[in-house]
């Protein structure tokens, strides 16, 4: 019986099978090992190896993975169909983004992208939605929706936090949304800010004749997620927001369940993405993480700013690209851009991402000089001529509290 090592895990004439979950990793190997030793220990510690060789006695199912390419420090990875179980994300993950992370064997090694195939991917929901949400819910047309987050992120009482969803709302935008560190605090309790801000809501509706929803974050542990899903379902809410890399893809795995019954969207937020995506050699890649959500069942998820606003991005336009792509007819996703942005940026990032996302602005809204209502008249004012193919400035002629916000911020 020959035993099972390092080396029997690596066959570079080896051709993946269609049901095979094929990973491509950026690896840098230890010093004392060379790209191939490398690659068969990643193969091996992520399927069904260990560091001892093995003499396997009598007959055993055979789950090894196969490193089949190195190319250019990049090795590539196929894992049979039968080492995973059916929807089981933290499963899944504990295998391809698992040990292989911290094993001495490589310096530094990044879980760049996955070819998810049929067998595996369908048995995930995906997205119960998707970009749908643009039409189903608020009838956009062709531009972005919009979308706003009072600041400061946490402080403001239940009443100040739905005036200002009102003000924003009133002002032309879509979606008010939660920050993701304002949950069930004293100083605004969960129950409250959800039936003061959807009271708002209908007001607001009212008064413009305009669709608009809000984006209340839910994220905590998993009961009482559910609990708040169904409480947002019985109070005539549209979606929930979820803190998916912090709750945890599990978590977000039940939240879905619970949203189809209600036909709830789910906006996910990604708050500690960097802790496994910033460092560009290491970790996981957020384009990993954008296909784990859309597994998961994440209906629109933050994909950045395609670099123009505060925080570092991953490439934004080819992540989003993938959200659209079809994946064994699973929903497609709506990317958010969020994160520094605000009027003045809004053409150059719909020409850049184009206008099948959501816009996101907190700042850039409610640092507005005339305040909330201003600043959401100028974002919608900048996204309806972005998505119009109009000049900005021209139509600052037309809305002064976009020429405000111009002003006070630029277009760059
Ligand atoms: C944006 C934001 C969002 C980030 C998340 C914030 O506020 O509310 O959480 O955009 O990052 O707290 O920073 P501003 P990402 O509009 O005031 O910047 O979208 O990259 O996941
Ligand atoms: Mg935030």
């Amino acid at each position: 019986m020959p035993g099972i090592n390092y080396e029997d895990f690596l066959d570079l004439d080896y051709e993946p099978r269609d049901s095979e979950l094929v990973c491509t990793f950026a690896v840098d190997p230890a010093s004392d090992m060379d790209m191939t030793d490398a690659a068969g220990r990643v193969a091996s510690e992520s399927s069904n190896g260990t560091w001892a060789e093995l003499q396997a006695e009598g007959s055993i199912t055979d789950l090894s993975a196969t490193a089949c390419a190195i190319d250019d420090g990049r090795i590539t990875v196929a894992y049979p169909d039968a080492l995973f179980e059916d929807g089981n994300m933290a499963q899944v993950l504990s295998c391809i983004a698992g040990n292989i992370m911290g094993m001495k064997a490589v310096e530094r090694i990044r879980l760049l992208d996955c070819d998810w195939p049929e067998p595996l991917a369908t048995t995930f929901p995906g997205p119960q939605f998707g970009t749908s949400v643009r039409e189903e819910i608020f009838d956009a047309g062709d531009r972005p929706i919009t979308a706003t987050v009072p600041k400061p992120k946490v402080g403001l009482s239940t009443d100040q936090h739905a005036q200002i969803g009102y003000e924003a709302w009133t002002g032309g935008l879509d979606l008010l949304k939660d920050d993701e560190n304002l949950t069930d605090q004293d100083f605004n309790p969960f129950a409250d800010r959800l039936t003061e801000s959807l009271a708002q809501r209908d007001r607001a509706e009212d008064e413009t004749g305009e669709k608009k929803s809000y984006l209340v974050n839910v994220t905590a542990d998993t009961r009482r997620m559910l609990e708040r899903v169904d409480m947002v379902a019985e109070h005539g809410g549209e979606y929930v927001m979820v803190d998916v890399v912090t709750c945890g893809w599990s978590a977000v795995q039940r939240v879905r369940e619970r949203c189809d019954e209600h036909g709830l969207a789910i906006h996910a937020h990604r708050a500690m993405h960097a802790a496994f995506d910033r460092i560009p050699d290491h970790g996981v890649s957020m384009r990993v993480l954008a296909q784990v959500s859309r597994l998961c069942g994440a209906d629109q998820l933050h994909t950045g700013t395609a670099d123009l606003g505060k925080l570092e991005n991953e490439d934004t336009a080819g992540i989003n690209e993938w959200l659209y792509t079809d994946l064994h007819g699973l929903n497609d996703v709506l990317p958010v851009a969020s994160g520094g942005l605000h009027p003045g940026l809004v053409p150059e990032l719909i020409d850049r991402v184009g206008t099948n996302v959501c816009v996101q602005a907190g700042g850039g809204v409610h640092g507005h000089p005339d305040g909330t209502h201003a600043g959401a008249k100028a974002l919608r004012a900048a996204v309806d001529a972005a998505a119009a193919g109009e000049d900005i400035e021209a139509k600052a002629d037309e809305v002064p509290e976009l020429a405000t916000a111009i002003e006070k911020w630029g277009t760059e």
